[in-house]
């Protein structure tokens, strides 16, 4: 053990960012952790190769850590001795639709690294105050002034009290249910003798103790009371990339029940109910956040058993589930005698490299729909995958909704979700962007001429003239180039004037209309933004390796190829020209000449420091436009690799021009970027209210201070720019 990092911290909390570099489990994440430093300064010790001190951190679930498992190049970082305390968060806080449900109401996930493989996720619920903070269930301020979540805020409900018998929405281990597949839908529980040893892949522990593990009993008396029947302390696993979907399912009888569904790296994907109202006026509203249901799709059954006998923390439903509504009468009422449908997709991301659809129309009562995978997984009594893609790589890419046109007549159009191909780290899969069909999971079209490279990203799906048919969509790849897949000309081959585009599926193409160097190094991992402009459309985008988020180009951990950037493009839908590097405008010294648009092709900014230096800043969460300012944020690793650490970002920058919009630190002078926190911030999200708009962030607190004095996980609360003439600036993120 060694020590090689000493801080003088004394009172307050310190933040660390733990790297395991080169685990494969851990390459693409950095989690930062706070550290109380009560009683002395906390420090980094290095457990290189020690097999007893690894079993310490990795085996709390009995499963002795293969002695020289982790190479001594691969050593892990832990600050200070209670090193894995820390709450963290990757994922944006979630608003619901304000036009659908009652009150204002903010959900948020969190993980908290554990010991073992198994870690706590925790998904939960607070109230937006009339002047739009954070406020828990009393009404009190659930946020500290720097964003960090207070410690006695009461939320809403959270999931982690499911584990406790002293909470309301409790239950337990034996009551929960969860559902698999295999040639119907079932119980997951071990009295299933359907459940087999070699569909849970022959474990080495019995069937029985995989399953009531997974169910979140206490089969390795953890706490060492012999009862393995009771609940663990921890139930619901971690949620690091799921981000919750809400969804409210509203009756004719003027009754409403609202959904949460969110995916974890406990094997399932769980729906909570949150509040029931009844038809009254005003309605009496019931707050639950209890379980409905859960389940494991059929690919993860295989694998669970990892959760026990694995080496290191796994990944699941990682992923971030979608709801379409099928409205028939588009009355926003689910009413199942006209055969509206409440379909539920969600992929796996670092979880495997399948899509499953459930229809949840009845939130009570989930029915197996399809499911996708990018081989035959069949046999052992698991039935066949509905559709096999073979160019799937691991599943990141969030479904995105839109009615296509199958022929230049169609009226009513099929309901289909498009991916990018998914994530490769060799861009051995993944290469290709897909249309599926909503309803049965058969692949409508698929592009993949010309890709050599992954798309990990999801897309951005757009209707330009807003007849609820797609016009195109546009992602970037793992090769710094961004991509346009539709068609510009009629089916008699004449061109089409922007904005018009062939809305038939069948004329589609795929073309590369910017690439951000010629070396591919760049790389996508978000959709960009797009405004509509008189003429073309801007498209907005940053540029960063979200598997490699701590590398800061000043180790041998990862190659140094340039700095990323954030770029703002014009679209014309040409079919001759790519944009590159070269034809934008350079501006990122402040006192660059401004693009000349529409003559000039757009801006971009590179990320580097004050002395024009790559230490590693990059983008990894997709950006917003709103009042013509583009809002992405960034993230830049500690330059001192035995310090690890970050420092998150946000950008609001004039969508025309890249120049400052904003007086972040209020002495009169324009900035364009604002520290927001430590760690890897979220996306923005726009709150808007009838008091006011904020943009929500997810980060780390940072600065600490009397009225600040935690750095923990939770919410920055800024505020845009919001002119006093409401400049209409049309956006898309979604068409539904
Ligand atoms: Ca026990
Ligand atoms: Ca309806
Ligand atoms: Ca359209
Ligand atoms: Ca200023």
């Amino acid at each position: 053990m060694k020590t090689i990092g000493h801080h003088g911290f004394t009172t307050l909390l310190v933040i660390f960012c733990l790297v395991f570099t080169g685990c494969p489990v851990f390459a693409d994440d950095t989690c930062v952790f706070s550290v109380t430093a009560d009683d002395q300064s906390p420090n980094i010790i290095l457990l290189p190769d020690s097999g007893t001190e690894m079993e310490q951190m990795v085996g709390r679930t009995g499963i002795d850590y293969p002695p020289g498992a982790i190479p001594e190049q691969d050593a892990v970082k832990i600050p200070g001795s209670d090193i894995l305390s820390g709450i963290c968060t990757f994922m944006a806080p979630v608003l619901p639709a304000a036009k659908t449900i009652s009150g204002d109401k903010i959900y948020m996930a969190f993980f908290k690294p554990g010991k073992g493989n198994f870690w706590e996720g925790n998904v939960t619920k607070y109230g937006i105050s009339s002047d739009s903070r954070i406020v828990d269930a009393n009404g009190d301020p659930a946020t500290l002034p720097n964003g960090a979540m207070r410690d006695d805020a009461a939320p809403y409900w959270s999931t982690i009290d499911w584990a406790d018998v002293t909470k309301n929405n409790y239950i337990h281990s034996s009551n929960r249910n969860i559902y698999t597949y295999l040639t119907s839908l079932i119980r997951f529980e071990s009295s299933n003798t359907n459940l087999s040893t070699t569909i849970l892949g022959n474990p080495i522990r019995s069937e029985s103790d995989i399953i009531n593990y997974v169910r979140g009993a206490d089969v390795l008396d953890e706490d060492g009371d012999s009862d393995v029947k009771e609940n663990r302390s921890i139930i619901t696993g971690d949620v690091l990339h799921s981000e919750p979907s809400i969804f409210q399912y509203r009756y004719a009888d003027g009754t409403s029940k609202t959904m949460i569904y969110f995916g974890a790296n406990d094997g399932m994907l769980h729906a909570v109910l949150d509040v029931t109202e009844s038809s009254g006026v005003p309605p009496t509203v019931t707050s639950h956040g209890t379980e409905e249901w859960a389940f494991i799709p059929p690919d993860q059954l295989l694998r669970l058993k990892e959760m026990i006998e694995g080496v290191g923390h796994q990944s699941y439903i990682d992923a971030t589930p979608r709801i379409y509504f099928k409205d028939i009468d588009k009355d926003g009422v689910v009413d199942t005698g006209h055969g509206d449908k409440v379909v539920l997709i969600c992929g796996e991301r670092k979880g495997g490299s399948g899509y499953f659809a459930l229809d949840v129309t009845d939130p009570s009562s989930p029915q197996y729909l399809w499911r996708i995978n990018q081989y035959d997984d069949s046999g052992l009594g698991l039935a066949a995958p509905t559709t096999v893609i073979a160019e799937l790589g691991e599943t990141w890419s969030e479904p995105q909704f839109g009615v296509v046109k199958t022929t230049d007549e169609d009226t009513i159009g099929t309901p289909v979700f498009f991916i990018g191909g998914g994530y490769s780290s060799d861009n051995s899969s993944g290469k290709a962007v897909i249309a599926v069909n909503v309803l049965t999971g058969a692949v409508m079209k698929k592009f993949t001429t010309g890709m050599n490279y992954s798309f990990p990203s999801t897309v951005l799906v757009i209707d330009e003239n807003d007849n609820g048919f797609v016009d195109k969509v546009y992602v970037g790849d793992l090769g710094g180039q961004m991509w346009r897949f539709g068609s510009f000309t009629d089916s008699g081959g004449n061109s089409l004037a922007f904005p018009n585009c062939n809305e038939n599926i069948d004329s589609w193409t795929g073309q590369v209309f910017f690439k951000t160097d010629n070396n591919n190094s760049r790389k996508f991992f978000y959709p960009p933004s797009v405004t509509l402009e008189k003429g073309y459309d801007m498209v907005f985008m940053g540029t960063g390796d979200r598997e490699n988020a701590c590398c800061n180009n000043r180790n041998n951990a990862c190659s140094f190829t340039g700095p990323d950037i954030i770029a703002a493009v014009k679209e014309t839908h040409s079919l001759t020209t790519i944009i590159g590097k070269t034809d934008l405008a350079d501006i990122t010294d402040p006192t660059a000449t401004p693009p000349d648009l529409p003559a000039g092709q757009g801006w971009y900014i590179r990320l580097v420091d004050d002395s024009g230096n790559a230490v590693g800043e990059k983008v990894l969460a997709e950006g917003t436009v709103f009042y013509k300012t583009f809002y992405i944020t960034t993230f830049t690793p500690n330059n001192d690799p035995d310090v690890p650490g970050g420092d998150g970002k946000l950008y609001a920058l004039s969508y025309l021009s890249g120049s400052a919009v904003l007086d972040f630190n209020n002495d009169s002078n324009l900035e364009r970027m604002l520290n927001i926190g430590r760690g890897i911030p979220s996306k923005p999200v726009a709150l808007i209210t009838r008091t006011g708009t904020k943009l929500l962030i997810s980060v780390l607190g940072e600065n600490p201070s009397t009225a600040s004095p935690s750095l923990g996980a939770g919410v920055k609360n800024i505020d845009p720019l919001l002119p006093s003439i409401n400049l209409f600036v049309r956006f898309w993120r979604e068409i539904f």
